[in-house]
């Protein structure tokens, strides 16, 4: 069962308390230790499939889910481990995943970032770019309809994914639905090796909010303090009433398109410059400057991350995949409604 972080979730005021600041930490470095376990692991050939990770994007990814609270929607994309683990995805869940463990939120279906628990408002990332927006829009539609008020979905995609006609579709509907989406568009640069100025004509990504007629806010995608305080504006506005939000970051992924990929193509200047900063640097930077954490707890979390991640494999490595003479192969979407939801956990 996912353990909600949202449960605990924190509203507009309390960017003032200093736990929000401390716990996005923690979880950008335990997703961060999730990751580098999981390249190691694919170096050594110990995960069949692709690996694709979102260093250098934990800041923004976190932040995008940190202020969701139950019953809200997380539709993550390729690069939200650390969204996923905010939202209250578990160490062991993403590892059961990539071993291929029946006990996996997909029982061994999907090797890597295809899992959700859609129950619980963490939906199944579909790979065909642009999709998720109109997912979790139609889910926030559905949600109306039934007359559920006060949830948010968050989404999030590259700057790639916004030039597919299934996000301008799924944009404009939530827009002119006036939908409690907020769209988080990680501007990192580059789609596996096409710049930014191969992908779109307008000067800024943001430029596109206006465009659809809904709020856009700017942020800076290497600065946890700065994702924070934008993603809490715009989950705050979207809850409020005040329709579609668009968020646009800009980073740079610190790592290649997926482990496979040497990321060669990317312009040595951006590394050194503001939008290579590594988000986890910053974010340390950060809490001992506000007092908030001190080096040594700093350290700390860091180890405690990796003992997590560590007993995290000893178990998923254990587990076995599905069982081919007792499975039934059902998929999530032929699974009985319970409540009007698909109940991922029923048999
Ligand atoms: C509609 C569609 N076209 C192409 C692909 C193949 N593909 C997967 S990821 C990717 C690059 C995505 O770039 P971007 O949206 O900028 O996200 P990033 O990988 O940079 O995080 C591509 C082309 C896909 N999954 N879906």
């Amino acid at each position: 069962m996912i353990t909600a972080a949202s449960d605990t979730a924190i509203a507009v005021e309390s960017m003032d308390n200093p736990d929000i600041a401390r716990r996005a930490f923690r979880t950008m470095q335990l997703s961060r230790a999730v990751e580098d376990k999981l390249a190691s692991l694919y170096r050594a050939g110990m995960i069949k499939g692709g690996v694709f990770l979102g260093k250098g994007q934990e800041a923004l990814s976190t932040a995008s889910s940190i202020f969701l609270r139950k019953g809200d929607i997380f539709g993550p994309c390729i690069r939200d481990q650390a969204g996923r683990l905010a939202f209250g995805d578990t160490v062991l869940d993403t590892l059961r995943t990539y071993f291929g463990s029946a006990q996996g939120p997909m029982r061994g279906r999907d090797g890597n970032i295809h899992r959700g628990r859609p129950r619980d408002g963490y939906y199944a990332m579909i790979s065909h770019l642009g999709s998720m927006v109109a997912m979790v829009g139609g889910a926030l539609y559905a949600r109306r309809q039934r007359g559920e008020t006060g949830v948010v979905g968050v989404t999030s995609i590259g700057d790639g994914g916004t030039s597919t006609g299934a996000f301008h579709e799924g944009v404009n509907f939530a827009a002119v639905e006036k939908l409690p989406l907020v769209v988080v568009v990680a501007n990192n640069q580059y789609a596996y090796s096409t710049p930014n100025n191969r992908q779109f004509a307008c000067a800024d990504l943001l430029d596109r909010a206006a465009g659809y007629g809904i709020a856009g806010h700017k942020t800076d995608g290497t600065d946890p303090r700065a994702c924070l305080e934008t993603l809490n504006r715009a989950v705050q506005a979207a809850r409020d009433g005040h329709g579609p939000q668009m968020v646009v970051a800009t980073l740079l992924r610190l790592v290649g398109h997926g482990e496979h990929d040497d990321a060669g193509y990317v312009d040595a200047g951006l590394r050194k410059a503001n939008v290579g900063r590594d988000c986890l640097d910053v974010g340390a930077r950060q809490l001992l400057e506000d007092g908030l954490a001190t080096t040594g707890e700093l350290a700390a979390w860091a180890s405690e991350a990796q003992a997590e991640v560590e007993a995290a494999l000893d178990i998923a490595q254990r587990e076995k995949g599905p069982d081919p003479e007792s499975e039934d192969w059902h998929a999530l979407s032929t699974e009985r409604l319970v409540d009007g939801y698909f109940d991922a956990e029923e048999e």
